[in-house]
């Protein structure tokens, strides 16, 4: 056996047995700078010329082969480490929580949570988009142009410009998803977008940012008459009253006609806010989906209806749980969320009565 068999037989069988460690120290050994096979190749100098292009042929594919073998041998122990690791550190999660979880939801995530598995057992599904959006989707394709008034009406923060000119916004509404969702799916569609928005509003009952749950049905034939059921028996079973008042009143937005704002049944007595009883609170915006807003999302709206709505969480979420400021909901404060949050292992369901 030559020298170059000998190199090679000895460095395969030491990788073969090396560990990770071992096996970096054996990479410098065999192709390090003055490792062996470099030192090896700084001897091809002197041999005679006709010896010397075989044998450094054979001297580089003995680094390649040995480079292989060491990566080979990397390769195995890394994934034998992770399964081992993974063996020991296994848990069951079926396991109860020890003592007890003493995190809490947050009420806006637990609203979203009960307002989603209601319109999901009405057959909707839940999309979600970016916070950051185009001019298009947040108002030119929602019947909101240039110049329109209802620009100011939004308070947007706009981003800085870009290259192109464009200047992107933080979404004033969660309606660009459903812009989004109308280009890029066909009829039927019926989707509920909660999420975060976004208005330049501060005050005791403005925050810039809020959370908003809109929803949005096409499909043929759909009409008014659906709108109403759809949404009288959303605010029933969210506030579990079967009796509870809901009416609609004429209104007007951009992006459906005809518009309406719907009012439920409450009582003021005592000074306090109660939901149920003869006086009317409003609580929500809808309509039918404008046909230009559907042309615009490239929706034929000779063939297609819908309807659209469009409400805030926080708000919701004030009067379901008795909560009387909107500032507190930001403020990260542990007693609030402590008074105020949902245990975390308990699932919103409509069997559940929502309620834990
Ligand atoms: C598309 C077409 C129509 C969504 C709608 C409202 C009415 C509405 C406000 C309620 C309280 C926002 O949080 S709030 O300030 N929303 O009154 N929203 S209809 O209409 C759409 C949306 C998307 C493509």
């Amino acid at each position: 056996m030559d020298n170059h068999d000998q190199l090679r037989s000895d460095l395969l069988s030491r990788i073969a047995d090396a560990d990770l460690g071992r096996l970096e120290e054996l990479r410098v050994e065999a192709l390090g700078r003055k490792g062996a096979i470099s030192e090896m190749m700084r001897g091809l100098g002197a041999l005679p010329g006709d010896q010397r292009k075989d044998a450094g042929q054979a001297l580089n594919a003995l680094k390649t082969e040995i480079a292989s073998a060491i990566d080979a041998r990397h390769a195995m122990l890394s994934s034998a480490g992770l399964e081992a690791r993974l063996a020991t550190e296994t848990i069951d999660i079926t396991l109860p929580s020890r003592p007890h979880a003493d995190g809490r939801i947050h009420p806006i995530s637990q609203t979203i949570d009960e307002m989603v598995a209601i319109f999901c057992e009405m057959g909707f599904r839940v999309a979600e988009g970016p916070h950051i959006e185009d001019d298009f989707h947040n108002f030119t394709a929602l019947n909101i142009p240039p110049e329109h008034p209802a620009r100011q009406d939004h308070d947007t923060f706009y981003l800085t410009e870009t290259e192109d000119g464009a200047r992107p916004v933080l979404r004033t509404h969660t309606s660009p998803v459903q812009v989004r969702t109308m280009q890029t799916s066909e009829p039927p569609i019926r989707i509920v977008v909660p999420g975060r928005t976004f208005r330049a509003d501060h005050d005791a009952t403005h925050s810039p940012m809020f959370h908003q749950i809109e929803g949005l049905v096409v499909d043929e034939n759909t009409h008014m008459g659906h709108l109403k059921g759809c949404l009288t028996e959303f605010w029933r079973a969210f506030f579990g009253m079967d009796d509870l008042p809901v009416r609609f009143r004429p209104s007007f937005f951009p992006f459906t006609e005809p518009s309406a704002e719907v009012d439920i049944g409450c009582s003021r007595e005592g000074g306090g806010l109660k939901i149920g009883g003869s006086d009317w609170l409003e609580i929500l915006g809808c309509g039918m989906i404008h046909p230009r807003v559907l042309e615009n999302c490239g929706i034929d709206s000779s063939r297609y209806q819908g309807f659209a709505f469009g409400l805030g969480i926080e708000r919701a979420a004030m009067l379901k749980y008795g909560i009387p400021d909107l500032r507190t909901f930001y403020e990260s404060d542990l007693r609030w969320l402590k008074h105020y949050g949902f245990p975390a292992l308990a699932q919103p369901t409509i069997a559940g009565g929502l309620t834990p």
